[in-house]
């Protein structure tokens, strides 16, 4: 039998050299690989680091201290109902008592930590399984949650990250989603909530897709990746203690980027990691499109192809076509 070129069923060189095959099998069976701290290749203190600089970033947005062992040392208040997985249903966050999570967005501006989860290697060889191709960023996001009945209601928030995507959805990810658990991942600790090989059923989850739920449970330093046709939400956190997680989202190139990574990214940060070749492609700084239009002088170097130009000369600035 003659595999297809896309199937995901071909393992990557990388796959094979960082001995990946157990996670593939994984994702493939339930759409979700948990890859416990000795596979990663990263350092447990680079885990508590991350996490004490989220903490950092988390105090610096909302003026409070934050004690990962009891949450915000300060009362906080929201000025506008918070953006979570219940869209569409303003009156969820007062339903589902006092908020105790927020957002912190584009990590992977913010630190070489950050920077060098994104490239790890474990993460991205099984995000490209997924994609059969090279994977980009979309975004860098971290959740920061602590104790309280705030979740995502009774359906645990189940969503497919690709939903966005028209139909029909086959094999291959459109975007897979690379979690580091930054802090201990149980149920109770407030973990992911997933059902198993729901990436095989090609569409949203329906309403009583919770009662198929399980915890996806991991301790500390684990990666969690994700298919974007993966039924998922969240259970709430119901012990002392703050989870904190760091969720690198990836792209498919067919599928546009949740950060303007290419005209928002300063380029020093993209110098500022374990290897900056690889951080430019995953950011896809230096491929020719979406190419710019507002600045006509730079038409002519960035085009989608080369320009001609009278021999000898220097090559001419276009002009607007017309006044
Ligand atoms: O951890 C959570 O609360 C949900 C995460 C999620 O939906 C995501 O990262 O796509
Ligand atoms: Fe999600």
């Amino acid at each position: 039998m003659t595999i297809p070129k896309q199937s995901p069923l071909n393992l990557s060189e990388a796959v094979k050299a960082l001995n990946l095959e157990p996670y593939v099998l994984q994702l493939e069976v339930d759409g979700l690989a948990i890859i416990p701290p000795e596979k990663t290749g990263v350092d447990i203190k680079v885990i508590d680091t991350a996490a004490e600089l989220m903490l950092a970033d988390a105090e610096n947005i909302t003026g409070s201290p934050f004690d990962i062992n009891h949450g915000p040392e300060k009362e906080l208040e929201w000025p506008a109902p918070p953006f979570g997985l219940h869209l569409g249903d303003p009156k969820a966050a007062g339903e589902f008592g006092e908020v105790t999570q927020f957002q912190l967005q584009s990590l992977a501006s913010r630190h070489r930590v950050f920077r060098d989860l994104v490239i790890n290697p474990v993460a991205l060889a099984l995000v490209e399984h997924t994609m059969a191709t090279q994977p980009l960023l979309s975004s860098s996001n971290g959740f920061v949650k602590w104790q309280g009945e705030f979740g995502y209601g009774n359906n645990l928030g189940l969503h497919s990250d690709q939903t966005q995507v028209p139909m029909p959805w086959g094999a291959t990810a459109f975007n897979t989603n690379a979690t580091w658990c930054l802090t201990e991942y149980s149920k109770e600790d407030g973990a992911l909530a997933y059902v198993p090989g729901s990436h095989r059923e090609f569409g949203k989850p329906p309403a009583d897709a919770h009662e198929r739920a399980v915890a996806a449970e991991a301790p500390k330093g684990s990666l969690i990746v994700f298919h974007g046709a993966t039924w998922h939400g969240a259970y709430a956190r119901t012990k002392p203690g703050m989870r904190l997680t760091l969720a690198n989202y990836y792209r498919h190139p067919c599928i546009l980027p949740q950060e303007d990574l290419k005209n928002g990214y300063n380029p020093e940060h993209a110098q500022d990691c374990h290897n900056p070749e690889v951080l430019r492609q995953v950011l896809d700084l230096d491929s020719p499109t979406p190419y710019a239009t507002t600045d006509n002088s730079e038409r002519t170097k960035f085009g989608m192809g080369w320009l001609p130009h009278v021999k000898g000369k220097q090559p001419h600035t276009i002009k607007a076509l017309a006044d």
